[in-house]
């Protein structure tokens, strides 16, 4: 790889500047159409790159990995979570993997405040009354929703968005819970005013929004089950911009539908792109397209963040945001 420059395969459409960047770097491979890969071009990208540029809509398993050619040292994963890659396969085969952290942090806190208010306020329903042509003008007690300021947040997953976003809800007058697998700091604690609740499942009912933040891993999946949407109080809502792994999709939906969860507002699902279709028909969800991150700045800073680990990588450094170390 030292002199020829390292193949290096894009799965899907880039920023401009981003792949300009990367075609005068190394020999780049674009996917200028942007239709996700199938299976067999995945394997085929697999094959005959040094370097796998993947998003989050590319689903790298054991199966792909186990086909992929001996010159692929290292998938430079355009995104912050890394559940659509098999870790362990990649570790074993001696293929490091590596993320964009840090620089969504602030666009996806933005993104789970605005569903907060969103479903708290009935944002998207008043907007769809708008544009129906329905509107009858203002009353008393028409389009009422509920008061954020006073509540509780309860936060699942304390890492950086989980503080970004605190940082924000404490600005609505919000008070702010969290359950983490470790605690915070007591500085950072304090700097938050975050309660922390060892039992999640305590947490739960106690809360009147519910956030969730953290990674999809084996650990987090369906960590809302049916039975801990239960401990929610009949007035809390949800909200999700993280994995829609972590939620029991079919669960959540049916306790919306029958008004055991007051409302959702849900960026990511369990099977993406599907949504599970009662959804599209209550008026107490917001739903988005998986845009919790996608703004032109986040997606410059994500492309940048691939070049310096792929660059680092390439002149026989380590990449600055490896999630795993190639064992051999
Ligand atoms: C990204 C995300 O847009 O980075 C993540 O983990 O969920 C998204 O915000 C996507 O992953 C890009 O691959």
């Amino acid at each position: 790889m030292a002199q020829e420059k390292p193949v290096v395969v894009v799965t899907r459409k880039l920023p401009d500047p981003i792949e300009t960047r990367m075609m005068e770097l190394f020999d780049t491979r674009l996917n200028r159409d942007d239709q996700p890969m199938t299976g067999a071009e995945l394997i085929e990208a697999c094959r005959m790159a040094d370097v796998l540029v993947p998003t989050v809509t590319d689903r790298i398993d054991k199966g792909i990995m186990a086909q992929a050619g001996p010159r692929l040292r290292l998938i430079a994963s355009f995104g912050t979570g890394v559940d659509h890659i098999d870790l362990a396969t990649a570790r074993e085969r001696g293929i490091t993997v590596t993320n964009t952290p840090g620089v969504l942090t602030e666009d996806t806190a933005d993104m789970t405040m605005a569903l907060i208010l969103a479903v708290s306020r009935r944002v998207a329903e008043g907007e769809r009354l708008m544009r129906s042509g329905e509107w009858k003008g203002w009353g008393p007690t028409t389009m009422l929703g509920h008061r954020i300021w006073g509540k509780r947040l309860g936060i699942l997953g304390m890492g950086r968005i989980g503080q970004a976003l605190a940082r924000r809800a404490r600005g609505f007058g919000l008070s702010v819970h969290y359950h983490n697998r470790r605690r915070l700091d007591s500085a950072t604690e304090a700097e938050l005013e975050a309660t922390f609740w060892e039992s999640f499942d305590q947490m739960l009912a106690h809360m009147d929004i519910l956030s969730v933040n953290c990674p999809h891993t084996p650990a987090t999946y369906h960590l809302l089950s049916a039975r801990r949407l239960k401990l929610l109080k009949p007035h809390a809502i949800v909200v999700n911009t993280a994995r829609g792994e972590v939620i029991d999709e079919n669960a959540l939906t049916r306790m919306l539908t029958a008004g055991e969860v007051a409302g959702a507002g849900l960026d990511v699902f369990e099977h993406e792109p599907a949504v599970n279709p009662k959804l599209l028909n209550l008026d107490n969800v917001v739903l988005l397209p998986h845009m919790g991150s996608a703004t032109i700045d986040g997606r410059i800073d994500m492309g940048e963040k691939v070049i310096v680990n792929i660059k680092t990588f390439v002149d026989g450094h380590k990449p600055p945001d490896r999630v795993i170390e190639a064992l051999v």
